[in-house]
């Protein structure tokens, strides 16, 4: 595992992701009725949200308001100090730092730092947080797409050396990259759990974020999740895939849901964890780097995103891309 920079906190994973949904109920029939997702705790403003192999309270936190948006990201980290840590760490970075009490912000969550990062995101950092009830056998509750885990959060941002560089300053390693021709990153995929990521970027007008992935276990349910939205004649919730990806190798579907937030349900990716685990490199070339059959991704992939907010709930601004992934030409329509 990479080790960490002597000043960062000690980050062990992502944990969960903060949305703005404009409608609690229709938010539901998606997130807990065709993903699978558990209710750890609700009332008339949030729904805090587990998969069936979480432990923690949630990993999504649905909160209601007028429009889509991501409030925060939020990275766990190994021990209470590391929130202390994260505190010092970007303040020296010169960004806002606000300190959220026990019982003042995400319900089930205890003392935790929030910070608008070099990026420009909203970012939380917490130890403390309540556990749910193991479901991990209680497979009469499973249903949906059995959502287990939040495997990732995926990022776009428009200066992907720029991510990369303050990713590796909190100690995450590197496990692919897309790249150009002079070694130019397009993409890059790092962890802290010894998974392929923990987080992603894809080069595009940012801040804003471009999806979350969520682990299931088996490929069938993947494919389930399809055919029910299919029945249901939803099938417009369903934007690329089903697919096995190049980077990563992980088997795939992205959904947008109510809002236009977009998810994706993810299985079976590798494991990262040693110490000399190098980086794979993706040529932007490669017509089986985003779909390892060079099904052509579609365009809206690229281009939608949702918008994040401040520290105050104002959307922060957004910056155009510095490059275009979609201009790199690999076949006939140029999008691979
Ligand atoms: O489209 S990619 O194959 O590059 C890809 C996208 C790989 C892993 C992911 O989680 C993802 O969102
Ligand atoms: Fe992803």
């Amino acid at each position: 595992m990479t080790a960490v920079p002597a000043d960062a906190p000690d980050v062990v994973r992502s944990a969960y992701a903060q949305l703005a949904v404009t409608d609690l109920t229709a938010a539901r029939w998606f997130w807990v009725g065709i993903l699978g997702f558990h209710i750890e705790y609700e009332d008339a403003d949030f729904l805090c949200l587990r998969g069936t192999d979480e432990l923690t309270h949630h990993s999504v936190v649905l909160r209601r308001a007028a429009a889509p948006a991501l409030d925060h990201i939020a990275y766990r980290v190994r021990t209470p100090e590391d929130v202390e840590r994260a505190a010092r760490f970007f303040g020296e970075l010169g960004g806002p730092v606000r300190r959220v009490l026990k019982g003042k912000g995400t319900p089930g969550v205890g003392d935790a730092v929030r910070t608008i990062d070099p990026l420009g995101f909203p970012v939380e950092f917490f130890y403390e947080i309540e556990h749910g009830e193991r479901l991990i056998q209680r497979f009469d509750l499973h249903r949906g797409a059995e959502i287990a885990r939040l495997d990732h959060f995926n990022i776009a941002t428009p200066d992907i050396p720029a991510a990369y560089a303050h990713y590796t300053s909190l100690g995450f390693g590197c496990s692919e990259t897309i790249e150009g021709d002079a070694h130019e990153l397009y993409a890059a995929w790092m962890y802290r759990k010894q998974t392929v990521h923990d987080v992603a970027f894809t080069c595009g007008a940012g801040p804003r974020l471009h999806h979350l992935g969520l682990a299931t276990h088996e490929s069938h349910k993947v494919l389930r999740v399809a055919d029910v939205l299919g029945s249901l004649g939803k099938q417009h919730h369903i934007e690329r895939g089903p697919g096995r990806h190049g980077v990563s190798n992980a088997f795939y579907l992205y959904l947008r849901d109510p809002d236009g937030h977009r998810v994706e349900v993810y299985t079976t990716d590798y494991y990262t964890g040693d110490p000399d685990h190098e980086t794979y490199r993706w040529s932007v070339h490669d017509d089986r780097r985003r779909d390892f059959w060079g099904n052509a991704v579609i365009e809206s992939w690229y281009k939608d995103a949702t918008p994040v907010l401040d520290l105050d709930g104002n959307p922060q601004p957004v910056a155009d891309s510095l490059l275009d992934e979609t201009a790199a030409k690999v076949g006939a329509d140029g999008l691979g």
